[in-house]
Parts: C-alpha cells; structure tokens; sequence
C-alpha cells in the first residue's frame, strides 16, 4: 500500500468506514466513470441489532438506520476528497446529491457496485447486491471517483454464491431469478429490479414510510449470517 492509500485508508476507518477498496477504471467506458480513471469504493456496516428486526418486513428504525449511513457515507467521500485536493489530484465524491437516478431504468451511470467489485471489495450477489467476505450484504457504499495513481486491489469478475440460492427462495417480489454474476451480465438477466422496486414501495407503505426499502435478501443471506452471528453471540 502506498502512502496516499494509507492516509485515506486510516482517515476513513477512523470516521467509521467498514471497508475501504481502490480500483483502476480504466476498463470502464469514460463517458461513467467522466475520465477518471480511479475510484475509492467505501464500505459501512448496517446496525446489527436492527437489522435482526427487518425479519418481518422493513422497520422505521431500519429506515433512520438507513437514513444515518447515506449522511456518513457522504460525510466519508467528501473526508476521501479533501485529502485527494491537499495533495494536489482531483477527486469527485459520489454523494447521495450527487448521482442521479433514472427511475425508467432504475439505474445510475456509474453504480456504486460496479466500483466496489473493481476494487475487490466483493462480488454481485444472486440477490443483485455487493456480498463480502466480511458483512455479506448488510453494508451501504459510496464511492469517490480522482484522477491520483493509487495503488488498487485485483478486480472480482464474477459471483461466489456457487449453489446458494436463499435469497431468492425469501425474497418477498419474486425479483430474484438464481443466476450466478459475472462481469458483462445484464442485471435484467438475473434480477427484476422492478418487481423488487414495486414490493418493497408496498411494504414501506404498510409501515408509513415514503421509501422503498426492504433487505430481506440482505438478511437472508449465509454470508449476512455469518456476520450478524460473530456480533449477536
Ligand atoms: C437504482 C437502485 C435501486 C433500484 C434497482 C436496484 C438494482 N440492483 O439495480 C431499486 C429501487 C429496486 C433498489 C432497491 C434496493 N436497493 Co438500491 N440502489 C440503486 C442505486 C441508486 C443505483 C444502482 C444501479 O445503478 N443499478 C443498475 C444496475 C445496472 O447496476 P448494478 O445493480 O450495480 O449491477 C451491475 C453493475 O454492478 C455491474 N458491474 C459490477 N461490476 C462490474 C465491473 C465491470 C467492469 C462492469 C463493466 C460492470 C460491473 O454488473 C451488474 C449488472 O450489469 C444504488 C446506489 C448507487 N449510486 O449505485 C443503490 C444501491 C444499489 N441499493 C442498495 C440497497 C441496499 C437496496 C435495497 C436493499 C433497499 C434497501 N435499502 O432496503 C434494495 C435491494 C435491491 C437489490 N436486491 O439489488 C445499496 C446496495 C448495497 C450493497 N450491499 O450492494 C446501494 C449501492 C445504495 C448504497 N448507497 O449503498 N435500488
């Protein structure tokens, strides 16, 4: 790890990132990545305990939970930035103000996931989200997007699920179809993003929240598990 890493690495653990990865986007089209060439994908756990009490369905304190990380994640790229510009490079956080989602497609240009694979930080799930060794799936990311030649981690190109198939089998929209990731699939090929989108708007309403949040498939998962089991005893 080269000095520049280290600092960011050490600043950003210290705030509360969970994980912190860098990647060489050099592969990815330049009109997403707008000619950077670098990207920093930061990690932050969920809360343990609340995320034990979405087993039923989203919860309001799932939803402030979720609410406080996107505040720290913004908090946490901009922090990565400023000592990206004291150096002298260039660097462009991609906050929550920032990115802009097409809600016809459900996407954005640069997905957070996309960089957080790049930098090895995990691979996309089944489930269509970013599973890790460390959290599985029970971590929020942003990603921060510099022009600085960081030192950057080997690249995860395709899914680790192998035979896996939980979240699928829980997932209360039926959007999740059991196909195993790899680089250049289409998420449509292995994820119904509407369908997901439709049913977690349902269940947020049941509850009086005007979002569209729902995490069984991130509960559901052995390598969430695993996590929630080493915090809760
Ligand atoms: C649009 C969106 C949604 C949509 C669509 C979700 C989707 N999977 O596409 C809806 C509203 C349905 C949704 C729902 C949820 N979302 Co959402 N959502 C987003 C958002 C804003 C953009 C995602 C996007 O552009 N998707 C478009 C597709 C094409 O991209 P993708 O899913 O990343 O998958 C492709 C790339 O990753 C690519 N890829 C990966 N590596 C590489 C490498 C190379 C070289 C290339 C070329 C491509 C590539 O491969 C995939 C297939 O093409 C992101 C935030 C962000 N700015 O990234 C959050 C985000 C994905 N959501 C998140 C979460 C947690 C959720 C929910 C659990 C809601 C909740 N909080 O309860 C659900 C679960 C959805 C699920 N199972 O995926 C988290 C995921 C964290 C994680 N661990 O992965 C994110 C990253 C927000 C965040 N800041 O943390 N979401």
């Amino acid at each position: 790890m080269n000095d520049l890493n280290k600092i960011i690495t050490e600043a950003l653990l210290k705030k509360g990132a969970s994980l912190v990865g860098f990647a060489h986007l050099g592969d990815i089209e330049e009109e997403k990545t707008g000619g950077f060439r670098y990207g920093i994908s930061i990690a932050v756990a969920l809360n343990t305990d609340i995320m034990s009490r979405i087993e039923n369905g989203p919860t309001k304190e799932y939803y402030s939970e979720y609410g406080r990380l996107n505040n720290l994640l913004n908090e946490l790229g901009e922090c990565a930035a400023d000592i990206l510009k004291s150096y002298g490079y260039k660097a462009l956080p991609r906050t929550t103000k920032v990115v802009k989602q097409d809600e016809e497609s459900l996407s954005t240009i640069l997905p957070h996931k996309t960089v957080a694979t790049r930098a090895g930080l995990g691979w996309i799930g089944k489930c269509a989200l970013l599973v890790t060794k460390e959290f599985g799936s029970l971590v929020r990311l942003t990603t921060i997007l510099t022009d600085a030649e960081l030192e950057v981690g080997i690249p995860i190109n395709e899914s680790q699920c192998g035979n896996c198939s939980e979240c699928q089998k829980y997932c209360p929209g039926d959007a999740i179809k059991g196909v195993n990731w790899k680089v250049g699939l289409n998420r449509d090929d292995y994820y119904n993003a509407f369908n997901c989108s439709k049913t977690a708007r349902k269940l947020c309403d049941k509850i009086g929240i005007k979002e569209r949040i729902c995490g069984k498939c991130i509960i559901v998962c052995p390598w969430s598990k695993k996590y929630l089991k080493s915090k809760m005893g």
